[in-house]
């Protein structure tokens, strides 16, 4: 039986991928890299790893030491915090709030798998830190998604067996990541990208217990 849901951030709460996008966008200009399509391929993927991909699109993943990309990280963080600044609780995605509110009715445990460092100031912002005392610090993590630690350890969080947890993501990589770590998986966005996902919404204002439990059952 379900007794718990493991929930990422980013496209599933909210949506902060725009911001990412953009303070990425920023930071590739500043290199002199073109990255069309920069924005998704950035989604669900760490801090370290996003600077890299871009850093490889260049060709200029050997010119930097591991300080100098500290600083270029930090340099894109400070332009995503900037931009996250006015973000309340009109940015929670179509139907999310509700659906938090009935699971928290209902008992279920609820934790937080985001790879976002800045997650906690995300979810003050739009007045939802109240559900999410149980959250993975992904600075404790070894392994990015598609690796199943972080889902693993939400899970854990819980005090449930992957098993009876419910994972919810919008990236393929975060799909991958629960199916690995034996959660059921529940796609939010385009289904051919998320088609290893064991249930799948277009949209947030879809994901209800009723339309989960009504999926399970097919
Ligand atoms: P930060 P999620 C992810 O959030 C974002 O999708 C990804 O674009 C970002 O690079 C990553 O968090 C790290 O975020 O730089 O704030 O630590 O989808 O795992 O909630
Ligand atoms: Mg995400």
């Amino acid at each position: 039986d379900i007794k718990g849901f493991v929930f990422d951030l980013d496209g599933v709460i909210t949506d902060t991928s725009r911001y990412h996008a953009q303070a990425w966008g920023q930071l590739a200009d500043k290199l002199g890299v073109e990255y069309p399509g920069l924005g998704d391929a950035v989604k669900g993927i760490s801090r370290m790893d996003a600077l890299e991909m871009i850093l490889k699109k260049g060709g200029l993943a050997g010119n930097y030491s591991a300080a100098e990309k500290e600083a270029l990280a930090a340099e894109k963080n400070a332009n995503y915090v900037q931009l996250i600044q006015n973000m309340s609780a009109k940015d929670i995605l179509p139907g999310m709030a509700d659906f938090l509110a009935d699971l928290k009715a209902k008992g279920y445990g609820i934790s937080l798998a985001s790879a976002s460092k800045n997650a906690p100031t995300i979810l003050a912002k739009i007045g939802l830190s109240d559900y999410f005392t149980k959250a993975v610090d992904p600075a404790t993590l070894q392994y990015g998604k598609p690796d199943p630690e972080i889902f693993v350890k939400a899970a854990q969080l819980l005090d449930l067996m992957p098993a009876q947890c419910i994972g919810l993501e919008d990236a393929a990589a975060g799909i991958a990541g629960i199916n690995a770590a034996g959660e059921t998986s529940v796609g939010i966005g385009d289904a051919e990208l998320l088609h290893d996902a064991a249930i799948n919404f277009t949209e947030t204002s879809q994901v209800t217990l009723a339309n989960i439990e009504k999926a399970m059952n097919d």
